[in-house]
């Protein structure tokens, strides 16, 4: 009997264990020189003009206040649906940030700039 509960108990912390160790792409490791962008997407509009970030690598983060908005950033390979978050390594420049999934009226509009320094 004390076996059998011993067996349930290394087979328990083993499921344990490999659960915590499943990392999935979304979690990369942020390093502290990462910059982080919020963007919040609500119809139809993002909530600024503009966001300015230094350039290097940066942390992309989208999430939608209102409706279902996508993101996607000229000449990058940022790509985000609903919500979510992307790494990615961007040069100084001026890059268009568009609404990427059609979501009604004001689609066209939902337009913002990220400024990289
Ligand atoms: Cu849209």
């Amino acid at each position: 009997m004390h076996k059998i509960l011993v067996t349930l108990l290394l087979l328990a912390l083993m499921l344990i264990a490999s659960c915590g160790s499943g990392n999935n792409a979304a979690e990369e490791e942020i390093n502290e020189e990462t910059e982080i962008v919020n963007i919040q997407a609500s119809n139809w509009e993002f909530d600024q003009e503009a966001y300015t970030v230094s350039a290097g690598e940066i942390a992309v983060h989208l999430s939608n206040e209102e409706g279902y908005h996508g993101i996607e950033v000229e000449g990058t390979d940022i790509s985000i649906d609903g919500d979510g978050s992307m790494i990615t390594t961007l040069e100084a420049g001026e890059y268009v940030i568009r609404c990427s999934i059609p979501c009604g009226e004001g689609h066209n509009d939902m337009t913002a700039t990220l400024i990289v320094q």
